[in-house]
């Protein structure tokens, strides 16, 4: 399975040391791994064109290939980032939740395999899994979810620096001037640039704060889902029109009108300094004069949440997008984008209104699914859309293949080279596995675990309910209808359980004891 992909691969890692140094860079892909928050397909226009264009983010796909059948593992931050590290699904990896996880960075990662392959890595950005990272020679993350505006960044040397600036644009900064004069360029190198775009309250960079002021966006056609049918979507709590913040969220802050989340709220545009605080109040202040006046209630005032939820949301994409084509041109400049496979993606994808919500978790399509492009360096044949169904957990071996390391069996994840080949696997796998544990916690969405081939979904929600679902994706794409259990789904539902069962036994998910199929 795990086949050698080009003549470099087929050198163990110790003996690339004894090649010419300049020889060794030369003839070894880099890797630049940019991964965004919360950034779904719904909002890139390779992927869907009715809301927004993101005419950086497409060139990857439209130069190189667009994974279409693209799924994370644990539809959340920090679980997201375990899994791409390690390669490994939520419950070998050790970081099921962001609440109480604390990544154990004494264990194998893809960073590390990869500096032993003779790699330098780094990572900028945000890190999100508690402990400090291993495994790269750099690092400067931001702490927790980071902030948008003047935001710190904790140093290596566990110092916290403030820096002026927005942090799409200082991520992007610091990142090329790694590439640029801090690492050895005799080597080859693997960089993750990880951005908190496009993740909530979604403070966009003031030089955009009036675009898409004039779009008004299509209100999704689930938007009032009365989630008839579906066990565990009564009780979630990241409703649009019920859970959104006015002031937070929404930015229509009155100083006469306290809501839950306005302290953060103040604390985050807090960091302003007073010229750029002035512009910021001066947009958003007559925006909530003139919703005051309106008196909005009920459907109007959903609707002008969703309006204001989409415009602030695209905004802060618009900075992301133009940040990521910084880095397209900078490779490009350098001489550099034929030798390196930049990977876009995010660590989960995001409702945007579908069924009436913001956030992720849910193992539904809009959050199981996460956007992934490829520019593929020389020597990869592959273009245009690639079909079969990935992981992230892929992204490990991929990488590692791809620098010539060998992929440790534990790895649960399975290299995408041969896809990026143009290959297209017979023994391919036919199903994903999910699991999501974060519950009770924020926006109370219920522990589940499920798997989706390509035309069902098989979901099982636990711990304070025992409830199942199943969808045809193919009747079915909005995921509206549970049909488990009604008469003549028996065979399916007997197969689709076999396949969990088959997966919860490969990837030694112990809930299978709790819960067995
Ligand atoms: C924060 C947000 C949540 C979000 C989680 C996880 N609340 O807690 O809305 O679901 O992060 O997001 S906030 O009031 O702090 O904005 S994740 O992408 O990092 O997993
Ligand atoms: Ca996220």
């Amino acid at each position: 399975m795990k086949k050698s992909i080009n003549p470099y691969t087929r050198i163990a890692a110790g003996t690339l040391c004894l090649l010419p140094a300049t020889l060794a860079a030369q003839q070894r892909y880099n890797i630049v791994y940019i991964m965004t928050d919360d950034h779904t397909a719904q909002m890139m226009s390779c992927y869907d064109g009715r809301y927004v264009n993101t005419p950086n983010l497409d060139r990857i796909a439209n130069d190189g290939v667009k994974f279409t059948r693209s799924y994370v593992a644990n539809s959340l931050s920090g679980p997201s980032r375990a899994c791409m590290l390690t390669g490994k699904h939520s419950h070998k990896n050790g970081f099921t939740n962001n609440e109480h996880g604390i990544f154990d960075g004494s264990q194998q990662t893809m960073p590390k395999l990869l500096q032993k392959a003779g790699y330098q890595t780094a990572i900028i950005g945000k890190w999100h899994l508690v402990s400090d990272p291993t495994g790269f020679d750099f690092w400067n993350i931001v702490p927790g979810q980071g902030d948008y505006y003047n935001p710190s960044f904790i140093t290596m040397n566990k110092q916290t620096v403030r820096e002026e600036g927005y942090l799409t644009n200082i991520i992007t900064d610091k990142s090329i001037d790694w590439m640029e004069h801090q690492r050895d360029k005799e080597r080859p190198f693997a960089l993750f640039i990880h951005h908190k775009a496009c993740h909530r309250n979604w403070l966009p960079e003031l030089k955009y704060l009036h675009e898409y002021e004039d779009t008004t966006f299509p209100i999704p056609e689930t938007f009032y889902d009365d989630y008839a049918t579906r066990h565990a979507a009564p009780t979630q709590e990241m409703s649009i029109a019920e859970d959104m913040d006015m002031a937070y969220d929404i930015k229509m802050y009155h100083p006469d009108v306290p809501t839950r989340l306005r302290p953060n709220y103040l604390a985050m545009i807090g960091r302003m300094n007073s010229e750029e605080r002035a512009r910021y109040d001066h947009f958003y202040d007559s925006l909530a004069i003139d919703f005051r006046s309106r008196g909005l209630q009920g459907k109007a005032l959903a609707e002008f949440k969703f309006q204001r939820y989409m415009r602030d949301y695209a905004k802060v994409l618009k900075s992301l997008d133009d940040n990521v084509g910084r880095v397209l041109d900078y490779l490009r400049e350098k001489g550099l984008l034929e030798n390196t496979l930049v990977v876009y993606t995010s660590d989960q994808g995001f409702y945007m209104g579908e069924h009436g919500w913001f956030d992720k978790r849910y193992m539904y399509e809009e959050s199981l699914s996460t956007p992934l492009v490829m520019h593929l360096p020389k020597g990869f044949a592959a273009r245009g859309e690639i079909n079969e169904m990935v992981q992230n957990i892929d992204y490990a071996p991929t990488f590692l293949e791809l620098a010539g390391a060998e992929v440790p069996a534990d790895i649960q994840g399975r290299s995408l080279l041969p896809l990026l080949r143009g290959e297209h696997p017979r023994n391919w796998r036919k199903s994903i596995y999910y699991h999501f544990y974060e519950y009770p916690a924020e926006h109370m969405v219920k522990r589940h675990f499920g798997v989706r081939t390509d035309r069902y979904k098989l979901i099982h929600f636990y711990r304070d309910i025992d409830a199942w679902e199943l969808y045809d994706l193919q009747s079915d794409p909005h995921e509206l209808n549970n049909i488990y259990g009604q008469p003549g789904t028996e065979r399916i539902i007997k197969q689709l359980k076999k396949e969990l069962k088959k997966l919860q036994q490969q990837y030694d998910d112990p809930i299978l004891q709790e819960h067995p199929l």
